[in-house]
């Protein structure tokens, strides 16, 4: 068994079905809140608002336990991520514990970022940042591994490792670069400078900003329609949106055809269809 489930004191087949309740129940981790919103849409929450919600290697180890359940729970359609704290999503990697690693134990605090937001981005479902305050470093990483984000209007988005005197770490070069382009990837990378939440809506990085109070909400009422839909057609447009974007559009039209293809063997497919034909709402399964 999973030593990840193990911790949480699940087994595999407790996560199969109705599994985020259990998750929820059982959850012990220390940094990191996850709770349910309404029908499969579920909430995680950084929890460290006395250092900003700074990532340690501790948090990454509970998201990526986090991440791991979310993967396996059938009832959970979209995840909504977000940090405690009106003045933070995440300020970043926490300094504190960065300014005590060596070299190598600093190549491994990125390889373990990396291969949690890597995590994120390959999760089966969609997940949906709402960006509360601070996404710096670390939190802008977060955030970019999401499949989108929305912002508050008191959202700061930056890459200031340059402050530091070292580089992004969780894929920050590579993330903003694709998103905002490679001219002002550039310029914010070696600036470091923050840009607000309109400056961010502008560039393509979130899609919508939202008053602070209502930023919860106005997740909710986009996960609640992602989550009405087919969860299958969902998950496989997220897989043909991650995957088909690193390939040339030759091959990512052919991946296109064979997904197509096989959401024509679907029971929501029919359903999908039968009641179109039927001027009825469809039942997903
Ligand atoms: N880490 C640890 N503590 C942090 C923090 C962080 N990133 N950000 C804030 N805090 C703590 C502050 O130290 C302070 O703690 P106390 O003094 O109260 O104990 C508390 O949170 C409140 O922060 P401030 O008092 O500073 O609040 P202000 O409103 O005045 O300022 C701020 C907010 C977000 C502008 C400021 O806190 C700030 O500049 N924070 C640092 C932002 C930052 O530089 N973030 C990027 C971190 S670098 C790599 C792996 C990973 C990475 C890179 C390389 N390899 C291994 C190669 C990733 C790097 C990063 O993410």
């Amino acid at each position: 068994m999973n030593s990840q489930v193990q911790a949480a004191g699940l087994t595999l087949a407790e996560l199969s079905t109705k599994a985020a309740e259990k998750i929820v129940e059982h959850n012990s981790w220390q940094n990191i809140l996850l709770e349910q919103q309404s029908d499969g849409v579920y909430l995680l929450t950084v929890n460290r608002p006395k250092v900003l919600n700074a990532l340690n290697a501790e948090t990454l180890a509970e998201l990526d336990q986090v991440l791991d359940m979310v993967a396996r729970a059938t009832d959970i359609r979209v995840l909504l991520i977000t940090g405690a704290s009106e003045k933070a999503f995440v300020a970043g990697a926490d300094i504190a514990h960065m300014s005590k690693l060596t070299a190598l134990e600093g190549k491994y605090f990125a390889e373990q970022g990396m291969a949690v937001f890597r995590k994120l981005e390959n999760l089966p479902v969609p997940a949906i940042a709402l960006v509360n305050g601070y996404a710096l470093g670390g939190g802008c990483e977060l955030a970019m591994s999401c499949d989108f984000i929305l912002a508050a209007e008191n959202a700061r988005f930056g890459q200031p490792e340059v402050n530091l005197g070292v580089t992004p770490g969780f894929g920050g070069s590579q993330r903003l670069t694709r998103l905002v382009g490679r001219g002002m990837a550039m310029e914010l990378l070696t600036t470091g400078r923050m840009m607000n939440a309109e400056e961010a809506l502008q560039r393509g990085l979130a899609n919508h900003v939202y008053p602070q109070g209502e930023l919860l909400t106005e997740g909710n009422k986009l996960a609640e329609q992602i989550a009405s839909k087919s969860r299958t057609a969902v998950q496989l447009t997220k897989q043909l949106v991650q995957r088909g974007q690193d390939l040339d559009l030759d091959n990512a039209c052919v991946m296109e055809s064979d997904v197509f293809g096989l959401s024509f063997s679907t029971a929501d497919r029919h359903e999908g269809m039968s009641a179109f034909l039927e001027g009825r709402k469809p039942e997903f399964s």
